[in-house]
């Protein structure tokens, strides 16, 4: 692909990579294995993405840390040792960077820098980068690898640039320590972020108000150090433990109980729970009885144990009910996990606004008005979600055939092919693109990046240099996520996985912004599509 047989100056690069998170630094190493050439732009000071900018209080995998590290390398899985069963953000940033040493990837990432602007050139077959320093690279393939949440979105209140104290959003996190000693600390947003944050800024702060607008079913993380024999253990079992996450509908190592939570007896149904509520991760979520995320019953059932649990931890009955969700049923949105977060409100330097009763009216330099009264506070931390799934699509002005916009393309919900091509955008590659798959996301990172790969290889060895999928394509690949979110309650509730962000315009009302298949349902459909020749593709 080096040499340019259609003529006129070869591009800078065979391929130009956007991103130095997971996804990007895997990308680069699969990239140099195929002896392509390749560079890597990253707007961060350093690798690890998701791991380099959500440096809050707290932040840590709500997956074990022993099913999230990239499994390509039996020996980067017995040289590196996870610490704790959910690793804490420090711990993930050191793995992405010792990842980026082992296999040489530094020399290969410009940090520092944002692409501005993508531009597909016909004649030339290539993409055109705009960089923000002022330069423009150019590259036969452009892979995209900005992450499905990115883009940190802030709350559209009025006076929110006025706070003369300090404010952040968690993922714009500052690299110095934070100290939340004797200051009276406001945290906006209670999704899995805020939980995270909440309960350790309640350990220091001399007072912290959460503003919470809707309440999230939350479950119990258990996080524990690693001991010395679990460590050899989980080492002699990598393969097995990587298989069953292939096997888990999302990535996960907790299997779905093959029941419905109806079938058995309110006894067997209550003991199951308890079991489950004392297990470490997402077993209460992805591995109880098959229909809890289906059937309005059974979720009925389990959204009220945990009801009683979130009672029976917080003690005022308030302060409770505030707490408990109201409007979706438990799981059908990103389960939080938590380390006695509940108890937090029973702390006396804790207060709970809930912002259905009063809503924030302004930020004033001094700190909140809300319900009439002005609260001072030193410090406002917004939780407050990304743009997911699209956002650092739309942050770019990325341009295909005839100078079509992708943004405009996408402006009624993005419509790609497996979450990997799009019609009009040859040889644009996006790992972990919308419409492709979620669940534990390194698995999915994983076999993305192999997929885009394999294209790659199939074009090396049968000297193609312009691959797009045709719009039949997209539009049965779209066919098959409408199909996959049909009957799942998750879809039927406001979240960044329905596309919903109100603080991002014409982001309001809900849509189809996700596959919801199983994820070894997606890799056997694109799979097939290798193994066919990727006959439904279009290459020259
Ligand atoms: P989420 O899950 O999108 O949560 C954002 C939270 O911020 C949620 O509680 C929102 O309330 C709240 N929010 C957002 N905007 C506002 C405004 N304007 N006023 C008050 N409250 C607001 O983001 P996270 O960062 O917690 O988690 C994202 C993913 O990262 C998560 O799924 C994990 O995979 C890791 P709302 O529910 O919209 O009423």
């Amino acid at each position: 692909m080096q040499a340019d047989p259609i003529g006129g100056a070869a591009p800078d690069f065979d391929v130009l990579i956007i991103g130095a998170g997971l996804s990007g630094l895997y990308q680069l190493y699969r990239v140099r294995e195929l002896g392509l050439s390749a560079h890597v732009i990253e707007a961060g000071s350093d690798v690890g993405g998701t791991w380099y900018w959500n440096r809050y209080p707290g932040a840590r995998f709500d997956s074990e840390s022993w099913t999230y590290g990239f499994s390509f390398s039996p020996e980067l899985l017995q040289e590196w040792n996870w610490t704790e069963h959910f690793s804490p953000q420090p711990e993930n940033l050191r793995y992405c960077r010792f990842v980026a040493d082992k296999f040489d990837l530094r020399r290969d990432i410009a940090f520092g820098r944002r692409v501005t602007r993508a531009d597909w050139d016909e004649a030339s077959r290539s993409w055109r980068l705009s960089i923000d320093d002022g330069r423009t690279l150019t590259a036969r393939f452009l892979i995209t690898a900005m992450g499905a949440l990115s883009v940190p979105t802030l709350p559209r209140i009025a006076g929110i640039d006025s706070f003369a104290g300090q404010s952040c959003h968690t993922a714009n996190w500052p690299h110095e320590p934070v100290s939340f000693e004797g200051k009276r600390v406001a945290v906006i947003g209670t999704g899995a972020t805020g939980v995270q944050t909440i309960q350790e800024v309640a350990k220091t702060a001399a007072h912290l108000t959460v503003f919470q607008r809707t309440p999230n079913w939350c479950a119990p993380l258990h996080n524990a150090l690693i001991t010395d024999a679990e460590q050899r253990d989980i080492k002699s079992r990598y393969a097995e433990i990587y298989q069953q996450c292939r096997e888990n509908v999302s990535g996960f190592i907790h299997q779905p109980d093959p029941r419905s939570a109806l079938e058995v007896s309110a006894q067997e149904r209550e003991a199951f729970w308890e079991k489950r509520y004392g297990e470490p991760g997402f077993g209460i979520w992805v591995g109880n009885f098959r229909d809890i995320l289906t059937d309005r019953s059974a979720n009925a059932l389990i959204s009220d144990f945990i009801a009683r649990k979130i009672r029976s931890r917080v003690k005022d009955p308030v302060t409770a009910e505030k707490l408990i969700p109201k409007n979706h049923g438990f799981g059908t949105r990103r389960l939080p996990l938590e380390t006695r977060y509940y108890e937090v409100y029973n702390q006396p330097n804790v207060e709970l606004v809930d912002l259905t009763e009063t809503p924030i009216e302004s930020i004033t330099p001094a700190g909140i008005r809300c319900g009439g009264r002005e609260q001072a506070f030193d410090m406002i931390i917004f939780a407050t979600g990304f743009d997911a799934l699209t956002g650092a699509y739309d942050a770019m002005d990325i341009r295909g055939t005839g100078g079509r916009s992708l943004k405009d393309q996408w402006a009624q919900g993005a419509r790609t092919f497996y979450g990997i091509l799009n019609d009009g955008f040859p040889n644009l590659l996006m790992v972990m693109g919308p419409m492709g798959s979620l669940g534990n996301i390194p698995r999915a990172i994983e076999y993305n990046v192999e997929w885009v790969s394999g294209l790659l290889r199939h074009m090396r060895d049968h000297q193609r240099d312009r691959v797009e999928v045709p719009r039949a394509g997209v539009d049965a690949w779209m066919e098959v996520v409408r199909k996959a979110s049909v009957g799942l309650l998750s879809n039927e509730v406001n979240s960044w996985m329905t596309g919903v962000n109100s603080n991002v315009a014409g982001r309001t009302t809900r849509v189809l912004a996700r596959y919801s298949g199983t994820g070894p349902e997606y890799r056997s459909r694109a799979d097939a599509v290798a193994a066919g020749g990727y006959a439904d593709l279009a290459f020259d």
